[in-house]
């Protein structure tokens, strides 16, 4: 026997991308319900070989369905997520409405798979930010072994990150220059995205960090471990999916370049690709559709004690929220729910 799995938000980016990997990764799913705003209502989406029609989520019963993979941003998440929660549906939600609430665990089941254990406070479970969620999949394994002190992240973020309408504005601005008269002035970013890159992601805080940049620091805290120090500087690119990051890690005790390889090569979810020499690295266009944290560029800091920089790329859309959210409905079921 599986489960009946809900998926909310199923005609999104991220909606869709849950459907193909519960299908790829044949989640034992014994019924599926694919639901939708009432404007994409009726909408055909792919389930493996199958197509399923969405249904309104006004509408839907959550009482009797086991998981609900929820894709449909925060102020949607604060009306439904209560309600399929108190049907008894367990939510797994990708929005950040629930990530800071300390009866809500945070999970990556590379890092802290224990923590589903803690769903039933609330009945919800909440999946990272993208850019978190590939950092500490790299930084938990070289945590265990050396105890990490700070780390300086920058990043380089795809426009997937910000929905269809930055993909599209993408796309429209770059053919827009070749085209006199077909420019495209920004709609959902403050200035051209095409040829350019943007330091702000999300929007801006007292502190002067952007949302973006504190959730990095407050998700990695609640995920890997309060003590560590994180600074973020979060930067949009134009590149239609796939987030890179490049990360300096100072440690409490000394770790030599060569292991912090084999720890990466031999941590769950990351592939090691470190040649030093033309193209031995990965880029975000090699990632797309892959599960893999992908590490390249791992050498010594040697401006401090303990110190190493990497490189890290991953599928924003995939193990930055829709493989990671599936990763959680298997933690929970091998876990908890013990059915499949
Ligand atoms: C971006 N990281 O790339 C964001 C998207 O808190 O789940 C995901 C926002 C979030 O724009």
């Amino acid at each position: 026997m599986g489960y009946k799995v809900v998926v909310a938000g199923a005609t999104g980016n991220v909606g869709r991308e849950m459907l193909n990997i519960l299908a790829e990764r044949q989640f034992p799913v014994d019924e599926l319900a694919a639901l939708a705003s009432r404007r994409s209502l009726g909408t055909e989406v792919s389930f493996g070989d199958k197509t399923v029609t969405t249904q309104d989520i006004e509408q839907f019963d959550f009482a009797g369905w086991d998981i609900a993979l929820f894709a449909i941003g925060s102020d949607a998440t604060k009306k439904y997520a209560p309600i399929a929660a108190a049907a008894g549906c367990i939510v797994i939600d990708n929005s950040s409405l629930y990530r800071y609430d300390p009866d809500v665990p945070l999970v990556v089941p590379e890092v802290n798979p224990e923590a589903v254990d803690g769903y039933a406070k609330k009945n919800i479970i909440a999946n990272p930010n993208c850019s978190t969620a590939q950092m500490v999949v790299a930084l938990k394994p070289l945590h265990d072994r050396a105890k990490i002190k700070r780390v300086v992240v920058s990043t380089y973020q795809s426009v997937s990150g910000s929905g269809k309408e930055a993909i599209d504005e993408l796309w429209d601005q770059t053919k827009g220059m070749y085209v006199p008269g077909q420019e495209k002035e920004p709609k959902v970013y403050p200035k051209q995205i095409a040829f350019n890159v943007i330091p702000q992601i999300d929007v801006f805080m007292d502190s002067g960090d952007t949302k973006e940049e504190w959730k990095m620091v407050t998700e990695t805290k609640k995920i890997v471990d309060p003590s560590i120090k994180v600074t973020a500087t979060c930067v949009r690119v134009p590149v239609f999916v796939g987030h890179s990051e490049s990360i300096n890690i100072e440690f409490e005790e000394f770790l030599d370049e060569d292991e912090a390889r084999d720890i990466l090569r031999e941590a769950p979810g990351i592939m090691v690709i470190d040649k030093r020499e033309p193209g031995g690295y990965v880029t975000p266009i090699e990632c797309v559709g892959d599960y893999a944290t992908f590490i390249s560029r791992i050498r010594q800091d040697v401006t401090i004690e303990n110190g190493i920089n990497l490189w890290c790329v991953s599928d924003n859309l995939r193990k930055g929220a829709a493989l990671n959210a599936v990763q959680i409905a298997e933690t929970l079921g091998k876990r908890v729910l013990k059915k499949g």
